[in-house]
């Protein structure tokens, strides 16, 4: 008889921790199916974040690190620069990537490190009880935000793929979803991408997943799912924002503009800094 489903090798034949209708485990299947169909899991570390994922390690059937809050990208970067030969990927939810680690996910982008994001918006906490978090819709409720969002008081949904594209650096930036079978097809297209590009040790790659929290939205799995596509979508697009190839409008300009130093500022050789010049410290 032919097979016609079955449990990618990369993914652990266990009971996920995660609500009924989280799309959390939608996206470890498409990751696990990506590794494996590029050959990959011999050679995989993800890197875990704090957050409902927070025991993605138990998930897959390779090697896991977990990070402190919003640090996956730091400890991706040590061991990707330790150990060019495997492949790196971080597992972040929004409270961990783009609040308490905006810092390091916009240094690890800028700096172009050759590891993958893979990246879960569900515009809430979802750990912690549901708290607003930098993606958090306008007018949204949430624990700490019970009338709703007010962008007044504490600014718009933070788009992270139009920020990180934005960067000069070359890289792979995508935004896709899961809440439905014909978003899912391409949401796994653009995951495979990313780690076809880090096997290719060519850049920095990113893929935000749009993604449910019914038990903090309060909303049944199915009409989560109606939530996100009403609500989410027409606020963050899912497309393709940068490839490696064209690196993107404002990184072009710049990339023609901008020169390679500039000219009116004094700037010592670093040759003339190594050979006994006098110093001028203390
Ligand atoms: C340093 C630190 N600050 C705060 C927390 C509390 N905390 C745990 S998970 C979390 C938010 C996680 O939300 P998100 O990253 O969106 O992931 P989700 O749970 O929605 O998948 C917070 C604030 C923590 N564990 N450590
Ligand atoms: S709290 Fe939300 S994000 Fe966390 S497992 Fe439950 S549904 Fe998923």
């Amino acid at each position: 008889m032919k097979t016609v489903f079955r449990r990618p090798e990369s993914l652990a034949n266990v009971a996920t921790h995660y609500c009924p209708g989280c799309t959390h485990g939608v996206i470890h299947r498409l990751i696990a199916e990506a590794i494996d169909e590029l050959g990959l899991r011999e050679r995989t570390v993800g890197i875990a974040p704090v957050g409902c994922s927070v025991l993605a390690f138990n998930y897959f059937n390779f090697d896991f690190q977990e990070a402190a809050h919003g640090r996956a990208p730091a400890v991706a970067t040590g061991i990707k620069r330790g150990r060019p030969d495997l492949i790196v990927f971080t597992y972040q939810g929004d409270g961990d990537l783009a609040s308490i680690g905006m810092a390091e996910i916009v240094h690890a982008a800028n700096r172009g490190e050759k590891f993958t994001v893979v990246f879960v918006n569900n515009a809430i906490y979802g750990m912690t009880g549901g708290q607003m978090a930098p993606t958090t819709m306008p007018g949204q409720v949430t624990t700490t935000s019970p009338a709703g969002r007010d962008v007044n008081l504490v600014g718009y949904p933070i788009r992270m793929c139009e920020l990180l594209a934005s960067l000069r650096t070359p890289g792979f930036i995508e935004r896709v979803a899961v809440h439905h079978p014909k978003y899912i097809a391409r949401a796994k297209r653009a995951i495979k991408q990313a780690f076809k590009y880090q096997a290719e040790n060519r850049c920095f790659s990113f893929v935000e997943c749009l993604s449910t929290c019914p038990t903090n939205w309060g909303l049944s799995p199915l009409k989560a799912c109606k939530w996100l596509e009403e609500n989410m979508m027409p606020y963050y697009p899912v497309k393709n924002f940068k490839t490696p190839e064209e690196v993107g409008s404002n990184s072009q300009a710049l990339a023609t503009d901008e020169p390679r130093r500039p000219s009116a500022a004094p700037v010592r050789e670093p040759a003339a800094r190594n050979h006994g010049e006098a110093s001028h410290a203390g």
